[in-house]
């Protein structure tokens, strides 16, 4: 399959986040991206090409527009405050504050934002958007008649929800190309979040909707981030009662235990019949990743790539996390190569 992928990533490189009681220096990194390309490289999975611009529409159709904003002018307006330093939140509107937006930066740091890991640098918006072009341009391959196409972006997405970002995120990639795919065609969609941490922004976004089914497996969020959703009692609200499913799994877990949750979840894809399925692809789950918990090898990633296959439908994948530098793009390549050769 083709790979989408835009250099602009690089200008995203928050320097510090909030670990521990400690600053240290962010997982989220450059890095990662070379990595995934250089894989994707040497092991010819197919073309790598640029995405082309969709402007800022389809990005409104699922975060508010004074939260996009928010994400263009933050970097100026701290600048002007506290320098040349990466933006960060210290504080947020829990129970009992006012939800009213402030005017001052700090304010709106805390107001658009769900943690202190997800830092607003010169070129973070540069590289949002451009990794939500890439996913567009992905979608448009996979809607001009290709089996599968690869996202290959950083930051990540599955974190932000409607109006906030947090865990690395700030615009939803996976759920813009839900949401333009459903506005180009009228199909239901599936989405599958393999990332070990829940997907909450995509969750919450589609969490009153029939016409996305979203499903995602993860560390429990009574032991792990983001700790206050992706509970396996979350199935939707009205409408979209039945079509979110959360299957929580503790530190620890093995490959085995992990592959009947992924196995559960792609037999309710098929009974769904969505026009396509779109893969929330963080290779956190692999046991060597330096901030989770569980234990899949590199060769359960072919396993992954095979099922998914499996389904027969379109698939668009969206990179997410996976912070082990060294093997994330033997895994992520180790999906996506499996996935062509079951397809034929
Ligand atoms: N001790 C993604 O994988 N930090 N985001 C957690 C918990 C945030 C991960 C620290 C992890 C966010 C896309
Ligand atoms: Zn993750």
């Amino acid at each position: 399959m083709d790979t989408v992928y835009s250099e602009n990533h690089i200008r995203h490189a928050g320097r510090v986040e909030l670990y521990g009681g400690r600053l240290v220096p962010c997982f989220e990194k450059p890095e990662r991206a070379r990595l995934v390309v250089e894989q994707v490289r040497s092991r010819s999975l197919g073309d790598i090409i640029s995405p082309q611009s969709h402007g800022l529409e389809p990005l409104l159709r699922v975060h508010s527009g004074p939260y996009l904003e928010f994400l263009q002018t933050a970097w100026s307006d701290w600048c002007a405050v506290h320098g040349d330093t990466d933006a960060l939140p210290i504080n947020w509107p829990v129970r009992s504050f006012s939800q009213r937006v402030p005017d001052s930066i700090d304010g709106r740091m805390g107001f658009y934002s769900m943690d202190a890991g997800t830092p607003i640098t010169e070129g973070t918006w540069e590289a949002v958007k451009g990794g939500a072009d890439a996913t567009l341009t992905a979608l448009d391959r996979v809607q001009s008649g290709r089996a599968a196409a690869f996202a290959l972006v950083r930051p990540p997405g599955h974190h932000a929800a409607r109006d906030f970002c947090g865990g690395y995120c700030y615009v939803n990639n996976a759920a813009v190309a839900v949401q333009s795919f459903i506005d180009q065609t009228g199909e239901r969609v599936a989405i599958l979040d393999v990332d070990y941490h829940h997907g909450n922004g995509t969750q919450s976004i589609f969490y009153d909707r029939s016409d996305v089914f979203f499903q995602s497996v993860h560390g429990d969020p009574n032991q792990e981030f983001p700790y206050f959703l992706g509970f396996a009692d979350e199935c939707g609200s009205g409408e979209g009662d039945g079509f979110n499913r959360n299957f929580p799994l503790p530190w620890g877990t093995t490959a085995e235990r992990w592959f009947e949750a992924v196995d559960e979840a792609l037999r309710r894809i098929n009974e769904y019949k969505p026009g396509l399925v779109v893969v929330s692809l963080g290779v956190d789950a692999y046991k060597g990743d330096p901030i989770s918990h569980f234990l899949l090898e590199s060769a359960d990633y072919i396993r992954l790539g095979e099922r998914i296959a499996g389904l027969g439908l379109p698939a668009l994948f969206v990179l997410e996390g996976g912070y082990a530098v060294d093997e994330i793009g033997i895994n992520v390549v180790n999906t996506l190569g499996a996935f062509d050769a079951a397809c034929g």
